[in-house]
Parts: structure tokens; sequence; C-alpha cells
């Protein structure tokens, strides 16, 4: 599906979830019961798409991943091998390709740490395959992004375990511009719950505005936000693609995006420049419009921090 549609889409999805809502609230009215009481106690909402954030489950409209093992040992390369099975129980071999892939997937660290934006190869039968190392020993949460055949593009998400002594870090603090590689990226826009945000990503090297980003899967830059508590999954889409005709090759890069809730959210940047990708990461918090660009944001809820590097 292309972004438009995909958005569209979502949307969609978002109308039907609030109407479902005002639907129930208004029920529970002539029942009796108090409002406010409906919304948590109601299991789910009538409709079974977009009832909750991508990400969250390992099992989701009749696809369910699969993977071997979710046990990994910390520090070597393991061929990491899973399958999607869909509705009806068997792995699924047919995918609509999705940004220059018919399946991406996403390993980070529960702490969000850390970041990989993998593309695993086919091994035949439905069984994909990809070398991954997990780094240490922790807790990890690993996402397959892909569209079925004939059905809608969804992502879903498992944990998996590296055994041994895990120390966690704490979020590193919000903020507006981070560095990777010699790059500085810097970002505009806020994150509001409940609507649909712009965020512009702006690169620099060495103080200059880089014009030349390469497409990187068919777009100059590739956002992958998760919400900080759960690692809800929000993939965002640029805001136009190379050789468009209106889309520059930077230094901003334009998404939108919409976060279901207030809070914290780790976003994660793929972009190419120089035949290398690389990724810049932030931490944003919601409804902090009057911030200043500072790299010391906010600590509460984090019990403040201390010496998290990347
Ligand atoms: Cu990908």
């Amino acid at each position: 599906m292309n972004t438009p549609a995909r958005l569209g889409a979502y949307l969609l999805g978002l109308a039907v979830l609030f109407g479902g809502a005002l639907g129930a609230g208004r029920a529970a009215d002539t029942a009796g019961l108090t409002p406010q009481a409906t919304p948590h106690t109601t299991a789910s909402p009538a409709s079974g798409e977009t009832s909750v954030p991508e990400g969250l489950q390992v099992s989701n409209n009749g696809y369910t991943l699969t993977p071997r093992t979710t046990t990994v040992e910390p520090g070597q390369e393991t061929d990491f091998r899973f399958t999607v099975t869909g509705p009806d129980g068997r792995p699924v071999t047919g995918y609509q390709v999705q940004h220059d892939k018919k399946l991406h997937f996403i390993v980070v660290s529960r702490d969000l740490g850390g970041f990989w934006h993998l593309h695993p190869r086919e091994a035949g039968g439905g069984e994909w395959s990809v070398p991954l190392t997990l780094p240490a020993a922790g807790a990890y949460r690993a996402f397959a992004d892909f569209a079925p055949e004939g059905g809608d593009a969804l992502t879903l998400g498992v944990d998996l375990l590296a055994p041994g002594d895990y120390r966690p870090a704490a979020l590193p603090a919000a903020s507006r511009t981070t560095t990777v590689d010699g790059y500085t990226v810097t970002l505009d826009g806020d994150l509001t719950p409940g609507a649909l945000s712009k965020l512009t990503l702006s690169v620099a090297k060495d103080g200059r505005p880089v014009t030349d980003l390469q497409p990187y899967l068919g777009a100059y830059g590739h956002l992958v936000a998760l919400r900080d508590g759960d690692l809800a999954y929000l993939h965002v889409h640029p805001d136009g693609e190379p050789g468009d005709g209106r889309t520059a090759a930077g230094p901003g890069i334009t998404f939108y995006t919409e976060v279901p809730s207030r809070g914290a959210y780790r976003l994660f940047l793929d972009f190419q420049h120089g035949g290398v990708v690389r990724t810049a990461s932030f931490t944003v918090r919601t409804g902090q419009a009057a911030a200043p660009a500072s790299g010391t944001g906010e600590q509460a809820g984090h019990g403040g921090h201390g010496g998290h590097a990347h």
C-alpha cells in the first residue's frame, strides 16, 4: 500500500475506533452505568482491528509471529528464524512489497537503548532467516512489519531474551538534537496525542545542512517511534518520496504520525548519506510545545539518568 492509502486506512481505523467508543458510551448510558467507567471496563471495542497500537501483540487478525526460539545467547551471531502463520494456521508465503521489502524486522532492547532495522531473507516454506546478534544480556523486543497478500499491513511483536546479568539503562533524556557518526539531526514539531503531528528531522554534517541524502528503501528517511513503557510501535513514513518532483534530498525530512497517548516516545530515524545508513535516536515527550531546544529535557518519571551512552 502506498503511504497516503496507508495513512487513509489508519485514519479510517481511528474513526472506527472512536465511533465504537462513542457507541459503547451511549449503550452504557442507557444501561445506567457511569460513562467514565465504560472505556476501561470494556475488554475490546467492537471493531477487531486498530483497537490497540501495533506491535503489542504476538498474534493479531489471524496472523501470528512464530520464532523458532525466543532465547538468544548474547554476544553471538545466530541464524534467527521465524515464520508468520496465517489465519489457516500455515506459514504465510505471500507478502506485499512495502518500501522495497516484503518484511521489515526491527529489534530493540526493552530499555530502548539499542535499535536494529533488519531485512530477513526468505529461507523457503514461509520461513524467514536473519543473522542476529544481541550484544548483551537483557530483554529485547522484535517486530515483524509486513502486509500479507490480500490483507492489511500489521506489525506483530515478540519478546526475545538473552540470558545473563542485566543492567537496564534509564531512558535517555528528551532532546531536540542528537548526533550520530558526525551528523547532527535536529527535530522540529511536537507530538500531540490523538492528533496528526508533523515532525521535521533535519540532517547536518560539520555544521552544514545535508542536501544530498540518498534514497533508502524508497524514501529519504524511515522513522520508527516506540512508546516508553510498553514499546507500542508506530511506523511512520515521510511526506513525499525521492523523484516525486517536490521532495528535496534534505536537509529536512518531514513525517506525519499520530501518537496514541501522552508520555515519552523513542524515535529512531534511519537515513542514508555517503552510501552508509545511520540511525539517529531521540527521546520525545508529548505536550512540551514550549520547551526550548536543549539536551536536558524534563526528567520526571525516569528517576534521573546517569551516564547512559550509545
Ligand atoms: Cu525495513
